[in-house]
């Protein structure tokens, strides 16, 4: 497990690794995902470095995790159709890598918006 102080999302915030970096404000930060699971991958991260996953950002700042949700939608309307799925991954075994917590969204492109 990845103290989430050191986790490679605070490297991205405080610019020490690149991302592509989609949107950005005092509290969250959303990037395109490495390691594309769906024509859009994008992840949405707090930017405050101590919760390790939703449960503990449900509990701890549940403000803060209804504006990840709104700036998961927003993205998803720029960058796809405005329908997605969000993904929190707690726990090791069900492929959490990343002890920081964030939410992948994933989406069709606006391709496939295109094509219905
Ligand atoms: P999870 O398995 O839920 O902990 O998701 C971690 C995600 O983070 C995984 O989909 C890949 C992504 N990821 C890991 N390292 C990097 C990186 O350096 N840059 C970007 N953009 N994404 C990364």
């Amino acid at each position: 497990m990845t103290d989430a102080a050191e986790s490679i999302f605070t490297k991205i915030i405080n610019r020490d690794i690149p991302a592509e970096i989609l949107f950005e404000n005092d509290r969250v930060i959303a990037i395109r995902d490495i390691a594309p699971q769906a024509p859009v991958h994008l992840l949405v991260v707090p930017k405050v470095p101590h919760y390790s996953n939703v449960t503990e950002l449900a509990a701890g700042d549940p403000e803060l995790l209804a504006e990840i949700v709104a700036t998961a939608h927003n993205l998803a309307t720029l960058h796809a159709n405005g329908e997605y799925r969000l993904v929190f991954n707690s726990g090791e075994t069900v492929g959490q890598t990343v002890f920081h917590v964030h939410a992948h969204v994933l989406s069709g492109g606006l391709q496939e918006q295109s094509l219905a």
